[in-house]
């Protein structure tokens, strides 16, 4: 029986994730810990812990006396807060990695998860259907640390034998939790704001395309990813994972057919030049062929559900 460590269990993707892992493996068998004591009442259907993922011995001292056997570790300085304090998150993303990955090989885990994101790429990738093996070149301090992130994990696989599993995350839409962070963020806010009836400032250009996913199909993966046979995990750095790719206009556009009178108005900020980087849209036939990835969800499928399901979670 499984034992599992969500770290970052209240953040955007952990707030769901848990949920599931509790419904797959059994409530007893999951400990969700988050940085944040007011997360406590999240995690009314699983055990819950106080957990900075900088505090090291703590983080031992769980897996230890919890008999831990896979650690989800999601905790992460994301990509525009990243620009905003490079030291930190450098920091934070790598020493968190490094910490779980030694603890993996301590206590002989059977499976780590760490996400990484499309922010491995940078200006010099090929932007469209940009392919698994490809040269990276990242320029923000998010996207190096997830690069270097995937170098660890494949290092740790490869040297000692540590089960690391791991997805390039498009950017992630859901309407159960807040992101923070992230420059793939405004695809979220501009769900509430079209419910709330309000106009939508949008911080990136019309035409920026980037590569993104429905929660519920970011969940499907994860599952997956981690129920497959450890024979069928061909990527042991991180496997490109694809939903669909839209820009701000055709997100609007197809809000607009649920509410006709939302307004929207371009205001591109320093994120701008973060998701000008990005790939437009990604390549995840190597996800498909190993562990039969397909994804559920086009843009107005998750136009549908988010504006049917948001009002229920933010009232
Ligand atoms: C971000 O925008 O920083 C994240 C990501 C694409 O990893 N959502």
């Amino acid at each position: 029986m499984e034992k599992i460590l969500v770290i970052g269990a209240a953040g955007q993707l952990g707030s769901e994730l848990t949920k599931s892992l509790a419904e797959l493996h059994g409530q007893e068998q999951v400990i969700a810990t988050d940085l944040n004591e007011q997360a406590r009442s999240k995690f009314d259907f699983c055990r819950f812990e106080v957990l900075d993922v900088m505090n090291q011995e703590k983080l031992k001292s769980l897996v230890k006396d919890e008999k831990i056997t896979q650690i989800y570790h999601l905790a992460a300085v994301l990509s525009a807060t990243g620009e905003q304090k490079p030291l930190f998150a450098w920091k934070l993303n790598m020493d968190s990695l490094l910490s779980v990955l030694e603890l993996a090989r301590e206590f002989k885990l059977n499976k780590v998860y760490w996400p990484s994101s499309i922010a491995v790429f940078g200006p010099n990738t090929p932007k469209i259907k940009t392919p698994q093996f490809v040269v990276k070149e990242p320029n923000t301090v998010y996207g190096i640390s997830k690069q270097a992130g995937e170098q660890w994990c494949q290092y740790y696989f490869e040297k000692y034998g540590v089960d690391v599993r791991s997805l390039r995350y498009p950017g992630l839409i859901g309407y159960k939790s807040l992101p923070g962070g992230g420059t793939t963020d405004y695809a979220v806010d501009i769900y509430h704001k079209a419910l709330a009836g309000e106009k939508f400032t949008c911080f990136l250009k019309e035409d920026s395309s980037l590569p993104m996913m429905y929660m519920p199909d970011a969940i499907k993966a994860t599952i997956e990813l981690m129920e497959a046979p450890k024979e069928s995990i061909k990527v042991r750095s991180s496997y490109n994972l694809a939903g669909m790719s839209f820009t701000p206009k055709e997100l609007f556009e197809s809000i607009k057919k649920h509410h006709p009178d939302f307004e929207i108005e371009y205001q591109p900020d320093f994120r701008q030049q973060i998701a000008d980087s990005w790939p437009d849209s990604i390549d995840d036939s190597q996800a498909r062929a190993d562990w039969n990835w397909s994804p559920d969800y086009d843009l107005d499928q998750m136009t549908t559900d988010i504006l049917r399901n948001l009002p229920e979670y933010f009232p």
